[in-house]
């Protein structure tokens, strides 16, 4: 049964050649990251046991600190990339700065950045719900050689060499592009190996789901109303189905299979909304566009927005394109 999947390893090093910089850096880069999913996933799924392990601030068995699972995949992330000496700067949303690496051998030779939000969705942990890990590549702007700077972390999301996301669900998924189509692997937990299970993945054209946090509802802007009625409206395709399960990469994965809209807007309480540019809404919005489907702020692309601030936050509408251009026309007639 295994046979005719492709693990992503044979994946990797078939489609190294590709890619247009064809270094094999970027290749050890996503290695990388397939390592320490892997190692994440492992401790993700023990998340149950907490009651039995001691929760965090507890001391374990070893005597060591119980560390929260957010915390943790930060650190293991982090520690990955930096062990393999492969990257020259990481931005995590768990850190309030970067972090400059500088490798052993030599001195920041290093040509890409690395940002990540290590695990996103995760107050979903404690009741056993999917949670996700987002994380996005460029090339550095500042010239090998020298200690990365925050211009290199700032760039469009259109700079994007490679972004993906990992998704702890009933199974472990790890999808990516590298600007040639997404493509998605599943884990055999047994084996510790990654199986292409969902190649050239697509967001349908058109699609019945919405995803949105309507408890807001009151604080959104009318466009956002109006559009959330037509969703709930009856015709011919219509009404829509309603499904948030209040983790990005979950709610986007779904949609993404099924065809649907993912929407946190700006409302009277939080003015950018709440999703990070850099660590969520930018490669969410690069695997959107690469799997035919559109990501926006209600007004601009994501994609052309010129990032100010490493933390900075966005409104976020992304998912089929029929959809979304629809919210597009209810959020014009309001402007
Ligand atoms: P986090 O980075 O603090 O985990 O927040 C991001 C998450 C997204 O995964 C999810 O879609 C959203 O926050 C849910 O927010 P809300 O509870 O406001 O609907
Ligand atoms: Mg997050």
């Amino acid at each position: 049964m295994l046979k005719k999947h492709k693990t992503l390893g044979e994946f990797i090093i078939e489609n190294q050649s590709a890619f247009q910089y064809t270094s094999g850096e970027l290749s050890k880069l996503i290695n990388a990251i397939r390592l320490a999913a892997k190692v994440v996933n492992h401790e993700v799924n023990k998340a149950g046991l907490v009651d039995i392990l001691g929760a965090a601030g507890d001391m374990n068995i070893q005597g060591e600190n119980q560390q929260k699972l957010d915390v943790m995949a930060n650190d293991i992330f982090i520690q990955t990339l930096k062990n393999r000496e492969i990257v020259c700067g990481i931005a995590s949303e768990e850190e309030d700065d970067f972090i400059t690496i500088n490798s052993s051998d030599d001195n920041h030779q290093n040509k890409y950045v690395v940002l990540i939000d290590p695990l996103d969705g995760s107050s979903n942990i404690d009741v056993n719900v999917s949670v996700g890990t987002i994380f996005s590549i460029y090339r550095r702007v500042t010239p090998v050689g020298t200690p990365v700077e925050l211009r290199d972390f700032l760039q469009k999301g259109d700079e994007q060499v490679a972004a993906g996301y990992i998704v702890y669900g009933t199974s472990t998924m790890l999808v990516y592009s590298t600007g040639a189509g997404v493509n998605g692997f599943t884990l055999n937990p047994a084996l510790g190996t990654f199986y292409l299970s969902h190649p050239d993945m697509k967001f349908p054209e058109s699609g019945k789901i919405y995803s949105i946090n309507e408890g807001n509802y009151v604080h959104f802007l009318q466009g956002v109303k109006d559009y959330i009625k037509y969703c709930q409206e009856e015709d011919e395709d219509r009404p829509y189905t309603s499904r948030y399960i209040g983790s990005l990469v979950s709610d986007f994965h779904r949609n993404m299979i099924k065809g649907g809209i993912y929407m946190y807007p700006k409302s009277n309480i939080a003015e950018n909304g709440k999703l990070r540019l850099l660590y969520e809404c930018n490669p969410m919005a690069y695997l959107a566009e690469q799997a035919n489907g559109i990501a926006s702020d209600g007004f601009r692309r994501i994609l052309d927005i010129e990032p100010t601030e490493l933390h900075q936050r966005v409104p976020f509408f992304c998912g089929s394109k029929n959809m979304v251009e629809k919210l597009h026309e209810c959020i014009a007639k309001h402007a």
